[in-house]
This record gives C-alpha cells, structure tokens and sequence, in this order.
C-alpha cells in the first residue's frame, strides 16, 4: 500500500506496519494471545520476525540487536512479560544504543490468559517508560513515539495494549516517510553493559536521572492531551477506557494519557484543579489513581468491583454514578472442548482411567480438565507442569505419588519444560516419575505457531529442530518412548501402566500432528522436500 494510505487495521497489524515504517531491524516474541499476530503481520510485511522458545530469550535477542545498534521490537502477552521480566529489569539499567520496543499485550477480562495481571505496573517496578495507544492509529504513531524515546534516552520502551486494541480495527493513516533503518555497529562500552555491582550502581543512578528527565519531558509532550469540556467533571484516563468514557461522558473535560509512566503529575495537577470533579477512569488495578494521589492530587477513583474484567461503556456510566450494584451476569456460552479426532483425546481418556493424578499445563489439552475426561488437577504458568509434579512426587505417600503424571505440550515444553526436565533428573523422587509430552507438531492454542520442536521458522521454512525424545536420553533419562496413543489406545494404556509402575524415570512424547494443524504441516514438508507425509 502507498504510505497515505487509509486501512482499516487493527491494533496489532498497525504495530506491525509501524514497526517496518521505523526501519525495524527485527522482530521477535512468543506467541500469546492477544499479541501473536504483531510477528506474524510483520512478517507478511517482509519484516524479519522470529518466534523465540519463551519471551526471554525473545527479549534477549532484541535486546542484542538494540545493542548493535539496530532498532528492535519484542513481542508478548502479559504473562510472558513475567518471564522476560529478568532482562527487562536490567535493560533498563543497561540502556540501548538503537531502539527497543517492548510490546505487552494485557488481557484484562482474561479472554484466554489464566490471570488479569496489569502490566502497567511492570513499568514502575523496572523503571521502563510506558506508552499506551487508544486505537490502531495510536498504536502506529506510538510505535514512531517510542523509537524517539528509546533512542533519546538509550531505554527500552514498553508499549502496552490490551485485547480491544490488539484486536479492534480502525482506521491507520501510515506516515508518508517512514525512518530509515538504522545501521547496526558494535562498540565497546562494558561499563554501560557489563552489570558487575561496581558498573549497575551508576547505572542504577542513571537510569533514574533518566526517567525524571523523561517525566520532565512528559509534562509538555504531545503524548498527553487536554479536551476542554464541561467543568462540572473532569476525565483522567488512558489506552481503550479513553473510548468507554468518551462514549459514556461525551460533555466531560478529558485528559487523556499517552505516556503512563513516568506520569505528568503537574499536567494532571493543573487538570485536576480546573474541574470540580475529577475521576480516573481505568481498566485493571488502580494503577493511576494511587500514584496521583500519592502525588498529594485529590481524584475520585473506581469501586473495587470495577478492577475485575473489561470496562465499557454501560460499566463506565457505572462507575460515573458510584452504582455498586450487582451487575448483570453474562448468559453462559457453551464450554470449549476439544476439537472432534484432536490427539489429545486418547491421552486424557487413558489418564482419567487410570485415576492419575495430573500435573497439567497450558495448551489446547488443558481442557482435558473438563468433561468428558477431567483428567487434569493444576495448571498454574507454562512450564509448572513438571516442577509441580514432581513437587507432588517428592511428598505424597508413595501410593499416591505413584500415579503422578505431568502433561506438557510440545511448544510449552519447549517454552518452560526443558529446565523442569533437567530438575527431574537432577533430584529425582523416591517413585521415580512420569513425563509426558504431548506432540501434536504446533503450538495450536495461540493459531498454529512454529515453535523449534517443528523444526521451521515462524514463516514455516525448514530449520534446526529440537527432538525430545534425543534430548531427554542426552539428559540422562532411560525409559524414553515414542507412541501414538490415538493409534494404538491399547498399547499406550500398557505403556502407562508399566511406566507408573516402573518407579524410574520416563519420559513419553506422545506425537500425532493436531488435527488442524496437519494438511498444513503436510504442505510446509511438500514444499521443503518435494515430499511430504505430515509424521
Ligand atoms: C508465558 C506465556 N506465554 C504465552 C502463553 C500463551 N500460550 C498458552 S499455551 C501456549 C502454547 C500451547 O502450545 P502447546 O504446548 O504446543 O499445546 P497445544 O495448544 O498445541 O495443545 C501458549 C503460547 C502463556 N499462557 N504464557
Ligand atoms: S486445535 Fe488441534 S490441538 Fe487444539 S483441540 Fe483442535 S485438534 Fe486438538
């Protein structure tokens, strides 16, 4: 499309157009909805986009292109921020030398996360500067924003959406010049990247003298606007509850955030003084009203009962009433299940019937907790499934904690398996354990990523493969099997029962290509080789 252009985009498509427009170097994450379709429209784009196998080594990888110089975009749901919360933490001390964009996708409401997490508060913890868009056109000029920020201040900038926005299409005029891309160089300077105490303390100090010129900044920056309205209230708000309380309170005054942290207290004073009433409009946690009222500013903020789920406009007229009245319950949709002929059947039918008791994790096959099979006891964060089983292992009575399994997928094995494995051969349980992996050759939850267990890039190209039955008899693990329980449902019954019963160590990966996953799979293996058989 030419540069003038009007599309309709949505959130995530317009981050990903604004990121090659900026002269993006690269861009990698980790699926997670709502943020696993930046990398993919980005690449579509021709932009250079990997998956990484978790959001920290993501973060890592783009953290060494913005050290070369480069400017370089990080995607993720909030949860995975979490997991790159390591590097973040110290990125921020380290600064970069080109641009570093780290996207956050929240999921307040949690459409298909397991917690509302607000990750606003991740920017006040690591000290990153936050940009919040309202709409995709937002979305794609904050992109411009924070590359001006990153590269002014040599800091990572998070830019935090939330499901509406990644998602809602509006319309995105791109700019008519974009930013050339930067030219990637190394240079020496240990003192800005090597943490050691003696080098992170000045660095720490720095950081800091960077944020409170950022706030100064932030008091008169564009990113923050005042609409005159009436008196009687005045409007604090940011991101998607801007739209909600425009809707909700056209006649108000607004001020609308952009930059959310570091804040324009003084901005927000001002504001605050001109109206009679001032109320903060937010989704999530209070994360605004306490910091400007810890600034001494008087706001009136939102009833506890508002911090669960996605505001909108009913919900915000709500809030401007102070009704605390119990809100009209949702009609219940039909639960989820697992697709007709999905893989993961067999192996929840088999573990229900033998009574196991299930360490269980995120994926598709979580839904192996509801009926028919209710066959999973915990799922908590990608990757517990291990740890907790063997958790539970170490302490049961043996009888019980002979029928412990932990159920992974093969993308969250990937993700946050491998060191659980290498704990299970490290301190081993007295009954020994069973791991099973489940690989379907996707990661079909988030839409049919790749992931290194596929052996092909994010834009489905042949490449290095991790096999887990290979890596787990590295380990050191003996009992390692390769099955295909919807196959041979008989013969993989005998093989868990042997296994529980063994009291060693085993490891199962249970592999047949996810249902919807496997003529695609077929056609990514015929255009590699000239053949395919979709194994
Ligand atoms: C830290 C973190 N990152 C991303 C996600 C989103 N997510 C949930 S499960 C999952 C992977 C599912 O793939 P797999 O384990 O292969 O199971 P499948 O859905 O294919 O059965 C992803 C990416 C998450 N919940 N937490
Ligand atoms: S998408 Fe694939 S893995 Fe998920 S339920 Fe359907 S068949 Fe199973």
């Amino acid at each position: 499309m030419s540069k003038t252009d009007r599309r309709l985009l949505s959130g995530n498509e317009a981050v990903a157009r604004a990121a090659l427009d900026a002269g993006f170097a690269l861009g990698a994450g980790y699926p997670g909805t709502p943020s696993t379709e930046i990398l993919e429209s980005f690449s579509e784009l021709g932009g250079h986009a990997e998956w990484a196998p978790n959001e920290k080594v993501a973060l890592e990888v783009a953290l060494g292109a913005a050290f070369a110089g480069a400017r370089a975009l990080v995607t993720m749901k909030h949860v995975g921020l979490n997991v790159a919360a390591d590097p973040l933490f110290t990125a921020t001390y380290t600064g970069v030398s080109g641009a570093l964009v780290v996207v956050s996708a929240d999921d307040p409401g949690m459409a298909s996360s397991q917690n509302e997490q607000d990750n606003r508060r991740y920017a006040l913890a690591a000290g990153v500067p936050m940009l919040e868009p309202s709409d995709s056109q937002e979305a794609y000029d904050l992109v411009f924003q924070a590359v001006e920020v990153s590269q002014r201040w040599q800091l990572p900038v998070l830019l935090r959406l939330t499901t509406r926005i990644c998602h809602s299409k509006t319309v995105v005029r791109a700019r008519e010049l974009g930013l050339a891309a930067a030219r990637p160089h190394f240079e020496h300077d240990a003192k800005a990247r090597v943490m050691i105490p003696a080098y992170a303390r000045p660095a720490h100090r720095r950081l800091r003298q960077k944020l409170a010129e950022i706030a100064e900044w932030n008091e008169s920056s564009p990113l923050n606007r005042i609409e005159p309205g009436e008196k009687a209230l005045g409007i604090v708000t940011s991101g998607i509850s801007y739209v909600h309380a425009r809707e909700a309170a056209g006649g108000a005054s607004f001020l609308k955030l952009g930059m959310t942290y570091p804040l324009p207290m003084e901005k927000i004073r001002r504001f605050a003084a001109g109206v009679q009433r001032c109320l903060v409009v937010e989704e999530g946690d209070p994360y605004l009203v306490e910091a400007i009222r810890a600034a001494g500013i008087a706001v009136e903020g939102k009833h506890e009962m508002y911090r669960f789920g996605e505001l909108d406009v009913q919900r915000v007229r709500r809030i401007l009433a102070g009704d605390v009245s119990p809100e009209p319950t949702p009609p219940r949709g039909k639960p989820p299940e697992l697709c007709k002929g999905c893989p993961h059947r067999a192996v929840f039918e088999t573990l229900g019937k033998l009574d196991c008791i299930v360490a269980g994790d995120i994926g598709c096959y979580t839904l192996g907790v509801l009926p028919p099979f209710e066959a999973m006891d915990s799922c908590v964060c990608m990757g517990a499934a291990i740890g907790v089983g063997l958790g539970l292992r170490q302490v049961l009575p043996a009888e019980q904690a002979r029928r412990v399994v932990s159920v992974i997928g093969d993308s969250t094995f990937v993700h946050g398996g491998i060191t659980g494995l290498v704990e299970m051969i490290y301190n081993p349980p007295p009954t020994g354990h069973v791991l099973l992996i489940l690989d379907n050759g996707t990661t079909a939850m988030t839409g049919l990523q790749e992931h290194p267990g596929t052996g092909r890039t994010l834009d489905h190209k042949a490449t290095g493969r991790v096999v887990f039955e290979d890596l787990a008899r590295t380990l050191g693990v003996k009992r390692v099997h390769v099955v295909d329980p919807s196959k041979d449902p008989a013969g993989f019954e005998k093989l868990m029962r042997e296994s529980l019963a063994c009291g060693e160590l085993v490891v199962i990966v249970a592999r047949r290509p996810c249902l919807l996953a496997a003529k695609k799979i077929r056609a990514y293996q015929a255009a590699d080789t000239g053949e395919g058989d979709g194994g």
